[in-house]
């Protein structure tokens, strides 16, 4: 049965929860984005509370509601994305256990060493993937030995979207493609992986149901619809990780196209034609939310969130200033960056802050700015940081040429894509012309889609897309600028190379 109705896509970001309510058309009605602190009581640690998800989008969605000029009984379907990996760990009445490690948490390094050692080959065979740090089962690893008693008082694991969904709906339910992102799930088969929870000892029962991405699993409960808004029996897609909805948002739904998103992480992702794996791991495979398709991709741990931080650290007078005249901060960081040469006449940033995935595989990576001089200022580091992230995003895309993955057209999505020199810096570095995705609402629109063919509106993901995905406009190349961006290329991967026994000793001594 066709479903009537706007369709409201949420997003659980790691720096807050946007709804967005789009009509049938994809048309943009309603925006809205509610913040939460990302929590980090040590160095590596990253956390949030899921209390701060679920209000944040239950805020969200009453604001996009309203901006929209709707009532809940007006919204037909409901899609939810939101950061992958998190561990959100759960007693026997459903209440967490300890605020949430998330994906960008580097605490269980030593529980990724040690699985990879003892078991890595099994592991690849059995997930299509390594273990990380990143990954769901590794933070469990590091529950059960630093924390027994919490871990004795699991009963049930989420992802940060999925307690939103349980929240929302009562139902506890995930789709495949954040599932891929545990360590616990059977890429290639679409199912938990039962021989990989016996190797590691943890309950397959606590994982909830995968589903297909556009699946209805439940619908809201009374209890969702009094804190959002929406009408009780609203459908609710199983949804995706955020990566496989923004992909969706910019069309990424057979091989050959590829994105570039920048949100707080940044990553490549490609599209296949089935399960194809980078052996030594360093390109995740997981499955696409489109049913029946997988992807690659290539992680920057920190994207938009390198320049996030020096936006906090270097740059809050201005930030005040600009917000009290209502200009975006970051457009003021964009404008300063602008005055500098491709280049940033030789400073060069390594935005490891935060360790990193593609393609080192390296939690204890450190950021780092490189060939400084008294001729440098303010805003050759801005801009240093926005090559250096384009530089590791190019380090993500080569990979993926190199697994046979052919990629004819790259679309740039996500919140960094909001700014044309940024744009123009990754064509430069990627030394090819990148479109850009009409819609920069990311992946709370790659949602909203699978909202829409879940409730009927369209026979599948890709006939969604030709309705939502609309009008890409190209950013191309300029000549001298590849040729600068190579030579610093060069630089860039050797300052890793010679730095990565020095990232060693100094996390030995920390
Ligand atoms: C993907 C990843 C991040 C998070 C947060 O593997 O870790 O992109 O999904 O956005």
């Amino acid at each position: 049965v066709k479903a009537l109705g706007q369709l409201l896509g949420i997003d659980v970001g790691t720096s807050g929860c946007k709804a967005i309510v789009v009509s049938e058309e994809g048309r943009l009605l309603g925006s809205a984005l509610a913040e939460y602190p990302l929590l980090q009581p040590q160095p590596t640690w990253a956390e949030q509370m899921p209390e701060d998800w679920w209000q944040a989008a239950a805020t969200a969605v009453r604001a996009a509601l309203a901006e929209a000029g709707l009532r809940g009984e007006e919204i037909g379907g409901v899609g939810l994305t939101g950061q992958m990996h998190g561990a959100v760990v759960l007693d026997q009445g459903d209440r967490p256990l300890r605020p949430a490690p998330i994906w960008c948490d580097q605490r269980s390094a030593a529980q990724a060493e040690e699985l990879a050692a003892a078991h890595g080959a099994q592991i690849a065979a059995l997930t299509a993937n390594p273990p990380l740090p990143n990954f769901t089962v590794t933070k469990l690893l590091w529950l059960r030995t630093a924390e027994p008693e919490v871990y004795a008082r699991i009963r049930r694991v989420l992802l940060p979207k999925d307690y939103v969904r349980l929240r929302l709906t009562g139902t506890a339910a995930t789709d495949v493609s954040d599932a891929s992102g545990t360590l616990a799930f059977d890429v290639a088969g679409r199912r938990w992986s039962a021989p990989l929870c016996t190797l590691l000892q943890i309950p397959l029962e606590w994982w909830p149901d995968a589903a297909e991405s556009p699946t209805v699993t439940a619908t809201v409960s009374a209890a969702g619809a009094e804190a959002t808004g929406l009408r009780p029996g609203t459908p609710v897609v199983a949804g995706a990780g955020d990566q496989a909805a923004s992909a969706l948002g910019a069309g990424i739904v057979r091989p050959g196209l590829a994105s570039v998103t920048i949100g707080t992480s940044g990553v490549v992702f490609a599209a296949t034609e089935g399960v194809l794996q980078d052996p030594p791991g360093r390109l995740h495979t997981f499955c696409h939310a489109v049913p029946g398709g997988w992807h690659v991709m290539g992680v920057t741990q920190a994207a938009g969130g390198s320049l996030h931080w020096w936006r906090d650290a270097f740059a809050a007078a201005e930030r005040v200033v600009a917000e009290a005249s209502g200009e975006d901060p970051y457009a003021l960081l964009d404008r300063e960056a602008a005055r500098v040469p491709a280049g940033a006449e030789g400073l060069v940033f390594l935005p490891y802050l935060m360790g990193e995935r593609t393609p080192h595989i390296d939690p204890l990576a450190r950021g780092v700015f490189f060939g400084i001089t008294p001729r440098h200022g303010r805003a050759h580091f801005a801009r240093a940081i926005l090559e250096g992230v384009a530089q590791s995003l190019r380090d993500c895309l080569e990979l993926i040429s190199a697994l046979g993955c052919p990629v004819h057209d790259i679309r740039v999505a996500g919140g960094g894509a909001r700014s044309a020199l940024w744009r123009q810096i990754l064509a430069d570095v990627l030394a090819r012309p990148v479109q850009v995705a009409a819609g920069t609402e990311g992946p709370a629109r790659g949602a909203a889609m699978l909202a829409a063919v879940g409730t009927g509106v369209f026979a599948d993901v890709a006939e969604a897309c030709g309705a939502f995905v609309s009008g890409a406009e190209a950013c191309r190349p300029e000549t001298e600028a590849i040729a600068r961006y190579l030579e610093q290329a060069e630089v860039f991967r050797a300052l890793y190379a010679a730095l990565r026994p020095v990232f060693r000793l100094a996390a030995a001594q920390a």
